[in-house]
């Protein structure tokens, strides 16, 4: 049964048993004081606000019976898919791979790269490694998603103008309803955080749709 979603430019359509959500990124390194995002100087204050929402997200969305994607940004230890242009971008000392607080940065496998305790997943959930900022380039998701009949995506997580942004964008040229849960999505940087979802719903809905977290859940509520 199709529940609407009260949305930037204009409602948004929900059928449980064809969406999923997609919570992008939300790692210890990226979120925890102590991790590599705060060691490069960043605010991770900024992020810690979507964690309250996300968590209110995921709750509605195991009980609505959706499909859930956690999505973790990383690499093999030996680096064999990392990109040299990405691997040589940042300073020596704090490139994917270097000992950082929490394991090798970036590393899969490496305490920083796990998903924050508050959004562990559970059985039935997919985990999802991915080695560039899109959710779909070069991992599964996209034959995950037609394989369960999924047309339509919630998407959630970190940070909205960098990982959220390329995956609601990737998904958009493959034909999916991108709907971007606005308070469940941060960024170092409110001011990129403001303009990314702006550019989502501007030109009635370029890329998507833009709820907040209590006009998503009561929709998910809601349904039978
Ligand atoms: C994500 C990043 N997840 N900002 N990564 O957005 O490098």
């Amino acid at each position: 049964m199709t529940q609407r979603i009260e949305a930037l430019p204009g409602a948004f359509a929900l059928d449980p048993a064809r969406t999923a959500l997609v919570i992008i990124d939300m790692q210890r390194d990226f979120l925890e004081p102590g991790g590599f995002g705060a060691a490069l100087g960043n605010d991770v204050g900024q992020l810690a606000r979507a964690v309250p929402h996300c968590q209110a997200l995921l709750a509605a969305a195991r009980d609505a019976g959706l499909l859930v994607i956690h999505t973790r940004e990383g690499h093999r230890p030996d680096l064999t898919d990392c990109p040299p242009a990405k691997h040589r971008r940042a300073p020596e000392g704090m490139r994917i791979g270097d000992p950082g607080p929490m394991g090798r940065i970036l590393i899969r496998g490496e305490p920083g790269h796990g998903i924050i305790p508050e959004l562990a997943p559970i059985a039935g959930e997919v985990v999802l490694d991915k080695p560039g900022k899109g959710a779909f380039w070069a991992t599964e998701l996209e034959n995950i998603l037609r394989n369960r009949g999924i047309e339509a995506l919630l998407v959630a997580g970190v940070t909205t103008e960098v990982c959220v942004s390329t995956t609601v964008r990737e998904a958009n040229d493959r034909g999916f309803r991108c709907l971007v849960v606005a308070d469940a999505c941060a960024s170092y940087f409110p001011e990129f955080h403001t303009a990314a979802l702006a550019m989502i719903h501007a030109q009635g809905g370029i890329f998507g749709w833009v709820a907040d977290t209590a006009a998503t859940i009561a929709a998910l509520r809601s349904t039978p």
